[in-house]
């Protein structure tokens, strides 16, 4: 024995098990989580360079070596794309990093049916301190023709039509999670053989939970039901469920990540200077919503399921309500059908 747990499954194991109770599928969706774990390991390894950065040459200069630099973002972005236009699966793609969707022109490509939207690196902004970072992604089957290039219709659909979504989360551990119709499932990374292992089989979001997970800096300018919600929880105690605790890590993947698995709620709500809150729809929300209500939990924008929204643009922002079905129930008590 060399003491490998062979009943670890790996994640290309477990989603080419998962095809052999469709025997009618072609396999592309497996391709295509594989193409991401691909890309993430990449991202994976220059995520944990970050803090060589001012010793390897910072963004737009050259390093040491004599090399350009790429913003890690932008690294992300390469990696995610370059690694679905080279497989099988994805026809297209739209990211946070681009203005527009780009449909890839190969023969290949365009007779793939998934397009894939995705955040490259989001919280990116906190690199430079060392925090958890992550990418987010979501997949839909395209509604134009194989055979053609895809057009914008492919990318803004509903939530409710998500085929998977999933993230990687680039913490003391890395991650990749997905979701589809039939469960949520976490794999972590095993550096020594560069896999992503099955570690979370069939994750549940605990029905309650005492974290809560928002933005106080900016207070005075959410509405003022979210404000009486933020006072409940803050005055929680034994008798009424409580105490609570905050928690916001001010990235969104480690943070919906961490009350996937212990229970909890996160928000972000528009504010008065910005009514439409800050995250996106198509590559933050959606994905997450997706995930959440697989795992049994509730996503919302304060007056309908995210999942419902019907997108009119590809970047467009949402307030976002995301967490135990308990804890939403009692928040949507709180702010009713207030925005
Ligand atoms: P980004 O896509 O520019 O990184 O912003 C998204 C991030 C989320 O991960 C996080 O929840 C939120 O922004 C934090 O914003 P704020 O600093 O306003 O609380
Ligand atoms: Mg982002």
């Amino acid at each position: 024995m060399n003491g490998f747990n062979r009943k670890v499954l790996t994640l290309d194991e477990f989603t080419i098990q998962g095809l052999r109770d469709f025997p009618q599928a072609t396999g592309e969706l497996s391709g295509l989580l594989r193409d991401m774990g691909l890309a993430a390991k990449r991202v994976n390894v220059e995520v944990n360079k970050a803090g060589l950065v001012d010793i390897l040459g910072n963004a737009n200069k050259i390093n040491v070596q004599g090399e350009d630099v790429m913003k890690l973002d932008e690294f992300a972005n390469k990696q995610f794309m370059g690694a679905l236009q080279h497989g099988i699966s994805c026809a297209g793609i739209g990211s946070e990093e681009l203005d527009d969707f780009v449909a890839f022109d190969d023969e290949v490509s365009m007779n793939s049916k998934y397009v894939c939207l995705f955040d490259p690196l989001d919280g990116s902004g906190n690199i430079d301190v060392n925090v958890s970072i992550g990418t987010i992604f979501s997949v839909f089957r395209r509604v134009s023709p194989k055979g053609t290039p895809v057009i914008l219709e492919d990318f803004i659909q509903k939530g409710r039509r998500q085929v998977a979504a999933g993230y990687i989360v680039y913490g003391s551990s890395t991650m990749l999670v997905y979701a589809t119709r039939r469960g949520v499932n976490g794999f972590t990374l095993d550096p020594s053989i560069g896999e992503f292992c099955l570690s979370h089989p069939q994750l549940q979001c605990p029905d309650d939970g005492r974290i809560y997970s928002v933005n106080h800096g900016h207070f005075f300018r959410y509405d003022e039901k979210v404000r009486d919600y933020i006072n409940i929880c803050q005055n929680k105690n034994a008798a009424n469920g409580g105490p609570y605790t905050q928690r916001y890590i001010g990235s969104m993947v480690s943070d919906v990540h961490r009350n996937l698995i212990k229970g909890g709620i996160f928000m972000y709500p528009g504010t008065s200077d910005r009514p439409g809150g800050k995250l996106r729809l198509m590559y933050e929300s959606n994905p997450f919503a997706f995930i959440v209500e697989v795992a049994g939990g509730i996503a919302t924008d304060g007056v309908q399921p995210i999942l419902d929204i019907q997108p009119t643009e590809l970047h467009q922002r949402t307030p976002m309500f995301i967490g135990s079905r308990k804890m939403m129930e009692e928040l949507e008590s709180i702010i009713g059908s207030t925005k």
